[in-house]
């Protein structure tokens, strides 16, 4: 279903003829694909949930009301690499390879870059990478390290006499890095006559959210509304128990949360990665704790305990994290005009998206992995004025699967009959038919475990309604839940009777979407116990 939100849908589908692949005239757009790192929907103002009205992202917003807002955009396993290699394949995980962060993409398969790079475009990608191993596709690449460090970044880029990757320190934030980059890429293309594909991929807001010198402030004096569900669990969920990534148990108090030993020092409290501090240079050092020097002593004068001091390091969670999308925003904002003022917007199809949803203090949590909504959803904004409307708002179910085939059908490209997604562009530009829903249900498979955070490997189906998981591996537990009845997935209906027609359908709908994509028994077999102390020794 397509909604505008100004004007009615009828007959309003594409301002110019020559948009449709036919046309003699079609010209083939630019793509600017903008992915942060972990940037949750409740983070987006668009999006309008109550934490993003006050810390706006009025730029990112912008391509929204320019372009489209998708609603009920999903990721296919909700975690970092997993996710980008399925927007780069177009494929599930256990069909890429990847499926968890320890794994090594496998350049040599088949890509949406490389497709477009044969299709005649010039391919960049900047900023985070987290696929272990060089990029293949891309004519320019210049990514970070790993997971990237907010401050003085290491890049890693070819060097072009050697052909060698050499890896460069850059001083300064690496947002702003980040746009920089990207920006001196649009300048080195804007007035070739080869159209131009970018993925531009910022750190932030990955933890551990440290914001940009000119934001350490910002939300100093705000009171952020924490989720009603701060202190609920989800009522009869074994496998959401286990967990460590509850806020004010699991985060670490310097590292996290920057706080201090003390009042009057500027020593951190527990920080056992130090290097994300470490690697700042003296002046920065100084500024920052000049910047947090009298927040954290206002928290130590204040000798708060249980639920007030659960509550304050929600709130300082929030805070830390929202200053460090100011930047990303800001970025956006500069990537935009320049688009504008350069006569590239008309033809330039931007996205915004980030690998997957996050949790701003829903049950009490951070981070993602599970299929629960705050970490399943995935923001999808689009913006491409010779063929969406400005305001459509898209409630179709979509997933990161089918980013790869949008983009080669826009680039009159051959999609291969292995991508498993579906093309957009119908829904972007109104022309599917109403009547039929673009897809019935969403498929989904997390593995990786044991790992940080501890959550357990899981797979599910999740239809507009309903959605059906199995915990398995170490435990053996099914969960079901009704989102139109229980929106924040508190209650368990498993167990319910008045649920079982519902159950038996999704698990029969489960098993077809499983032969549909070719899941083989072997993907979720159980297996025998994991030393489970060990495991929490490890990532505690
Ligand atoms: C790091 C984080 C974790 C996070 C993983 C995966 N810890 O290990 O909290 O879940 O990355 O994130 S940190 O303190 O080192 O940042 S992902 O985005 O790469 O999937
Ligand atoms: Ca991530």
């Amino acid at each position: 279903m397509c909604l505008f939100v100004f004007q009615s849908c009828k007959n309003e589908t594409n301002k110019d003829a020559d948009i449709s692949n036919n046309s003699e005239n079609y010209k083939r757009p630019n793509i600017v694909y903008i992915m942060a790192d972990d940037h949750a929907e409740q983070a987006i103002s668009a999006y309008g949930h109550p934490i993003s009205q006050i810390a706006p992202t009025p730029n990112i917003d912008r391509i929204a009301n320019d372009g489209a807002l998708f609603k009920n955009n999903f990721c296919t396993n909700s975690i970092c690499g997993p996710s980008r290699a399925v927007v780069l394949t177009g494929k599930f995980s256990h069909q890429n390879g990847f499926k968890m962060n320890g794994n090594r993409f496998d350049g040599k398969q088949q890509t949406f870059p490389k497709l477009l790079q044969k299709a005649g475009y010039h391919t960049a990608v900047i900023g985070k990478w987290h696929l272990h191993g060089n990029p293949e596709g891309f004519d320019y690449w210049n990514i970070l390290t790993d997971q990237g460090n907010y401050y003085n970044p290491d890049f890693i880029s070819l060097n072009e006499t050697t052909k060698l990757a050499d890896t460069t320190r850059i001083k300064g934030y690496a947002t702003d890095i980040i746009t920089e980059e990207g920006l001196s890429y649009l300048k080195r293309v804007k007035d070739s006559d080869q159209p131009f594909m970018l993925m531009l991929q910022h750190k932030a807001p990955h933890r551990n959210w440290m914001p940009a010198l000119r934001h350490a402030n910002k939300f100093d004096s705000i009171q952020f509304p924490l989720p009603d569900t701060y202190f609920t669990n989800h009522d009869g969920s074994e496998a959401s128990e286990a967990q460590l990534q509850t806020i004010y148990k699991d985060m670490y108090e310097g590292h996290d949360l920057k706080m201090t030993t003390k009042k009057g020092s500027s020593e951190l409290a527990w920080n056992p990665w130090k290097s994300d501090f470490e690697r700042m240079s003296k002046e920065q050092r100084s500024a920052w704790d000049k910047a947090y020097q009298a927040k954290n002593d206002a928290f130590h004068d204040a000798n708060l305990s249980g639920k007030a001091l659960a509550e304050w390091k929600g709130q300082r969670y929030l805070q830390e994290y929202l200053a460090t999308i100011a930047s990303v925003d800001e970025g956006v904002g500069r990537v935009l005009d320049y688009l504008e003022e350069n006569g590239l917007a008309e033809n330039t199809i931007v996205i915004y998206t980030t690998d997957q949803g996050f949790y701003l203090g829903e049950k009490g949590w951070f981070d993602k992995r599970y299929m629960y909504e705050e970490s399943l959803a995935m923001p999808l904004l689009v913006k491409y004025p010779r063929a969406i409307k400005p305001g459509t708002v898209i409630e179709d179910l979509t997933q990161n699967l089918d980013f790869a085939e949008t983009f080669l059908d826009y680039a009159q490209a051959e999609i291969p009959a292995d991508m498993q997604g579906k093309s957009l562009r119908p829904l972007l530009e109104n022309t599917f038919n109403d009547n039929d829903d673009f897809r019935d249900a969403v498929y989904y498979h997390y593995y990786d475990y044991p790992a940080f955070h501890m959550v357990k490997k899981h797979y599910g189906i999740r239809t507009k309604r309903y959605k059906l998981m199995h915990f398995y591996d170490d435990i053996n537990s099914w969960e079901l839940y009704d989102l139109e009845e229980d929106p924040s997935e508190i209650h368990n209906q498993i167990d319910n009777l008045e649920y079982d027609k519902i159950e038996d359908e999704l698990r029969q709908r489960l098993i077809e979407l499983q032969k549909q994509y070719k899941v083989t028994e072997e993907e979720f077999k159980q297996a025998p116990k994991i030393d489970v102390e060990k495991a929490y020794k490890q990532f505690e």
